[in-house]
């Protein structure tokens, strides 16, 4: 019923904003058009994705001497990250900065970065995701109507929970785990004997405090700026189990239909800020086991090479779903 109501909601703002900013396109007094893009994300205001793109907001409205101007709408507010790919591909929203596993359901290219320790180099993986196999992955969302820019970062995923210290991976078992909207999240932990619950991440903070869910998995970024102790997330181990590109998307038809002169200065100031983001986030990652000790968090070590032995079964249960050309290329790339 709530998810009922906030699509609802989404689509009640949706409608509102776009009669208030007059659609994308609007004419200014001396000839020359102007360029509204709205830019939803899940994140919240002073979290990684926003503080990004706000560099691709100034940069772009440098590079267009004021023609193009962002907006930006953060926590939710246009929709959960499924609502936003819909949105962006049939052209109610222009664009999104969203994490990219729930764009497997829509390209299985996307499958690769879900699988379990898949990426352990990230600066590796950067040239992977920046070269000729990533742009053929981000390509594949053009019959759907997305022009995929590229790759930012949401970071590395840690488990945490309101249980118990999680050290061994049987440690998670019988544990309820929000997981994302991915299939191999959720067989993941399912091999670990938890009970994985995929829900959009707007409703994850009332389902830690309500109990409905013991745990979920998320960059310490994601949860420093929720806040997630305050949910009653006692627990933290550092297991790096899965890493999250996040893919920033804009409505292709859209971009197509841009004089050149506006799609260069938006494909440059997204390579740019795509960079500063990435920097900051690795940054600021570093930081962030202080702030949740701070807050009363218990932080544990694991040993990574348990877990990608428990989770190995998984490559085995995908291997007809995922590219094999590009698991080989990124693996041989690390
Ligand atoms: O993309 O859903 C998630 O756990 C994501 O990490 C979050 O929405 C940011």
């Amino acid at each position: 019923m709530k998810k009922i109501i906030s699509i609802l909601l989404a689509a009640i703002m949706l409608f509102s904003l776009t009669a208030c900013s007059g659609g994308d396109k609007k004419a200014s007094g001396n000839g020359d058009e102007k360029y509204v893009i709205r830019i939803g994300t899940t994140t919240e205001p002073d979290g990684h994705y926003i503080k990004g793109l706000e560099q691709f907001k100034e940069k772009v409205a440098e590079y267009t001497d004021g023609r193009v101007e962002v907006r930006l709408y953060p926590s939710s507010q246009l929709g959960n990250e499924r609502d936003l790919i819909e949105g962006v591909s049939v052209g109610t929203v222009e664009g999104a900065l969203i994490s990219s596993a729930p764009l497997s359901t829509f390209s299985q290219d996307f499958l690769l970065f879900d699988l379990p320790f898949v990426i352990t180099d990230i600066e590796a993986a950067y040239e992977f995701m920046d070269g000729e196999y990533g742009q053929e992955i981000l390509a594949s969302l053009e019959p759907i109507g997305i022009k995929a820019l590229g790759f930012w970062e949401n970071g590395f995923r840690h488990v945490t929970n309101n249980t118990r210290p999680i050290e061994k991976p049987e440690d998670v078992k019988g544990l309820k785990i929000r997981t994302m909207e991915s299939p191999i999240h959720i067989a993941s932990f399912e091999e670990l004997g938890s009970i994985p619950t995929p829900m959009a991440w707007g409703e994850v903070f009332t389902a830690l405090q309500q109990g409905t869910i013991d745990g979920q998995e998320n960059p310490l970024m994601i949860i420093e700026t929720n806040k997630l102790w305050e949910a009653g997330q006692k627990y933290i181990s550092l297991t790096g189990h899965f890493y999250s590109p996040a893919i920033f998307i804009l409505n292709k038809n859209l971009f197509d239909s841009y004089p050149e002169d506006i799609k260069e200065a938006i494909l440059k100031a997204e390579e740019e800020a795509r960079q500063w983001e990435r920097e900051y986030s690795q940054e600021l990652d570093k930081e962030l086991i202080q702030v949740l000790i701070d807050n009363g968090v218990e932080v544990t070590e694991v040993n990574k090479d348990e877990w990608i032995e428990a989770l190995k079964p998984v490559y085995d249960r995908f291997e007809n779903e995922i590219n094999q050309e590009h698991l080989k290329a990124l693996l041989e790339n690390q």
